[in-house]
């Protein structure tokens, strides 16, 4: 009786992995996880392709993405938006902090309700978490870009295109975020071995781009010997490439730009843009829900993931294996 039991518990076992390799695991455990994203701002391509990657790994999963931003990168707009998502409980939040201070206490309201977090693009405090240091290592992990070494892959790439002397600046959002703050300490730490190469103090821009643009055109109107800008992120790179337009300086000033929106692919062909570093927005979005369901089926997560870069220049950008990573927000 028994072994008969035991016999036809298999057979339907080996039915169902025959049939249905596509039931997804929550599913088949009968619990769907509802995992809720909020981004630096929502109307951001590179977060927009994020989204696609954690919806992507929610469909994988069985689960289902909450995806709710504020409208603009700013702390202050932020935090009520992550109050109403935690007020309605998910089941693990990923969030991008929009600054490393501001955002501690209103992420731990989250932990305080009993909800998982998991910081994807940005963190707070020091990134490290789950180390039993600081007051803000209560994230389970960080998945994200090396931002210093995009930074320091900039710096590499600016200072051969300018031949390593002269002058450059970086267009920046605003201090404080851990992800542009980051890029910017690489940049300046690697360009310190081109000595005639000097940085020009940073110019700030709100992750407005237009701002960035008319900042641009202000340094080169006090340094006209200027011979590049690296813009630290998709909005800053943007303006910077758009200002060296509107400067009549395109090629001249030479451009390292972080991100890549769709319209890099025109400034990288008519030599606006010299390099692009497209991050993986996709894969982070993938791993962050994949870790967020990994904690929930009682796995265990690193406390940090780190996903990868693509660069992109005039050379390779029409290569399938190299576009593909171009945002498509
Ligand atoms: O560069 C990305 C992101 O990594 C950064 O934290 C904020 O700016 C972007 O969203 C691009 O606009």
């Amino acid at each position: 009786m028994e072994r008969r039991l035991f016999m036809s518990l298999l057979g339907a076992s080996a039915a169902l992995a025959g049939t249905a390799a596509a039931v997804a695991p929550a599913k088949a455990q009968g619990k769907s996880f509802r995992i809720a994203l909020v981004p630096g701002l929502t109307t951001d391509a590179f977060y927009i392709t994020m989204r696609r990657g954690a919806e992507a790994a929610c469909k994988a999963v069985g689960a289902e993405l909450v995806f709710q931003g504020a409208p603009e990168f700013n702390a202050v707009l932020q935090v009520p938006v992550l109050d109403a998502v935690i007020a309605r409980k998910p089941d693990a939040l990923l969030v991008a902090p929009t600054d490393k201070t501001q955002l501690i206490e209103p992420l731990r309201k989250a932990v305080d309700a009993g909800v998982p977090v998991f910081t994807v693009d940005t963190f707070i405090g020091t990134g490290v978490y789950q180390a039993g240091e600081g007051n803000a290592d209560f994230p389970l992990s960080y998945i994200a870009s090396d931002n210093i070494l995009g930074g320091r892959l900039a710096a590499r790439a600016l200072a051969k295109s300018i031949g390593g002397k002269g002058k450059v600046y970086v267009s920046n959002v605003k201090p404080g975020i851990s992800t542009t703050d980051q890029r910017e300490e690489g940049f300046k730490e690697e360009i310190k071995a081109h000595s005639g190469i000097e940085v020009l103090e940073t110019q700030f821009n709100d992750d407005d781009a237009n701002k960035a643009a008319s900042q641009l055109q202000a340094v080169l109107a006090r340094n006209p010997d200027l011979a590049g800008v690296f813009g630290a992120n998709l909005f800053s790179a943007l303006g910077a490439a758009n200002g060296v337009k509107q400067a009549g300086k395109a090629g001249a000033v030479k451009v390292a730009a972080f991100d890549a929106p769709q319209s890099i692919v025109e400034d990288l062909k008519n030599g606006t843009v010299d390099i692009a570093i497209a991050q993986h927005p996709a894969e982070i979005g993938w791993f962050g829900v994949i870790s967020a369901f990994a904690h929930l089926t009682e796995q265990s997560v690193p406390a940090a993931i780190g996903t990868g870069f693509t660069v992109m220049d005039k050379a390779n950008i029409d290569d399938p294996k190299v576009a593909r990573f171009l945002y498509t927000g």
